[in-house]
């Protein structure tokens, strides 16, 4: 373990070197995006450099494609890899059901096509990201710049619709431009508190024409692995 890690970043490390640990030689692997999925990006490239290990990864993010080229971890396309045997990401909130809220580092659309394209989805979290309800973390909504003040007030008209007590819905910005995603579009966050019924909330939102995708991913995730500040992991 590397040395000098602060409580939270031991248990992103502590969650990521144990997901490695399902890696089998020749697969292909989706590479998640945010803070915890670097670990593993790193955990991985070490087992390649020591242990010879052999696998290609699909990134889901531009940060992710860079990161893992520096640390000579072979990459290529989900076009070219096809079908994936394993993707391992991060979240921003894990529910009991392994339903997740993800976006928050603004790269759910690749994470979201990546994960659906794999046989299996690990989740890797610090303790804090386990809920017992999804939605205190604002819900990433990717949308279409073109229109996307008509697309925000569609969306506020569903959350009302669906009697969604708080409906605060924010654009994200970057300094004092709209955050871009890799795919050129924007993200709004609902701010709900708590979200009722994740899957009819994911279901309806993608009804919207503005709306590319929805940070909610239900029946998606296989297993979660949570670290925690003293080094210990546990699987759900
Ligand atoms: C990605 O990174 C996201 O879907 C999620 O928003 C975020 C988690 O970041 P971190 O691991 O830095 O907390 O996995």
């Amino acid at each position: 373990m590397p040395a000098d890690l602060s409580p939270i970043d031991k248990a992103k490390f502590v969650a990521a070197r144990r997901a490695v640990g399902y890696v089998e030689n020749g697969m292909k692997l989706g590479l998640g995006t945010g803070s915890t999925a670097a670990w593993m990006v790193r955990c991985l490239a070490e087992r390649i450099r020591d242990e010879g290990l052999r696998v290609v990864g699909v990134p889901t993010s531009t940060r992710t494609a860079e990161l893992a080229r520096q640390l000579g971890v072979p990459v290529t396309s989900l076009d070219d890899a096809k079908w994936l045997d394993l993707t391992i990401d991060g979240a921003d909130e894990v529910d009991q059901g392994l339903n997740l809220i993800k976006g928050g580092g603004a790269a759910l659309l690749q994470e979201k096509i990546v994960a659906t394209a794999s046989d299996q989805m690990i989740v890797i979290a610090d303790w804090a990201k386990d809920v017992a309800q999804l939605g205190a973390f604002p819900l990433p909504v990717e949308v279409i710049p073109f229109g996307w003040q008509t697309t925000k007030a569609l969306v506020e008209e569903l959350l009302v619709s669906l009697d969604v007590l708080s409906h605060d819905v924010t654009l994200r910005m970057n300094g004092d431009r709209p955050l871009v995603t890799d795919e050129a579009n924007y993200i709004l966050d609902l701010h709900l508190r708590r979200i009722g019924n994740p899957r009819q909330l994911a279901m309806v939102l993608n009804q919207i024409p503005g709306v590319v995708e929805n940070g909610l991913f239900i029946d998606i995730c296989d297993i979660v692995i949570f670290g925690h500040s003293d080094g210990r992991v546990t699987v759900r």
